[in-house]
């Protein structure tokens, strides 16, 4: 083969494979947060081996339920490595749950509940924030998850 084909088909192999790579590893990011906690959620299902918190999102606070009925602002305070199932809900308009560190963000639609599965391995502080712009205030709508353990 002459010389200008090699180099036209190690340019159209070479770009391929890059690209091919770079779908691969997309593909697998997406994946694992579209799947964030879902395999750990529905392997307790069923077996209560979990624990129910309900989020209520409303202007301008975050507001947590715990089983035994108590309630929290704008902190949440889970122990590390137990499965959670949130349950989120808004009190007025629309908010997002959303935790950048850990890749979550679930909209707070009021009527709706939405649920989601949490289970934090790194004990430690991580920022609640509301994503959706809600009013005023919307930058107000900070939390803290804290992940004890
Ligand atoms: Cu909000």
């Amino acid at each position: 083969m002459e010389r200008g084909k090699v180099l036209e088909y190690l340019t159209i192999f070479g770009a391929a494979a890059i690209l091919g790579f770079l779908a691969y590893i997309t593909a697998v990011g997406l994946y694992a947060v579209d799947n964030y906690g879902k395999t750990a959620g529905k392997a307790a299902f069923g077996t209560g081996g979990y624990e129910v918190i309900k989020v209520y999102g409303r202007q301008f606070s975050w507001v947590f339920e715990y089983p035994n009925g108590t309630k929290t602002f704008n902190e949440l305070v889970i122990e590390r490595g137990k499965l959670y199932k949130l349950e989120i809900t808004s009190l007025d308009v629309v908010h997002s749950f959303y935790i950048r560190e850990l890749g979550i963000k679930y909209d707070a639609v009021p009527g709706f509940w939405y649920t989601m599965w949490l289970q934090v391995d790194k004990p430690g502080v991580y920022n609640i924030l509301c994503a959706e712009y809600c009013g005023a205030k919307h930058y107000l709508m900070l939390a803290k998850l804290i992940v004890v353990g």
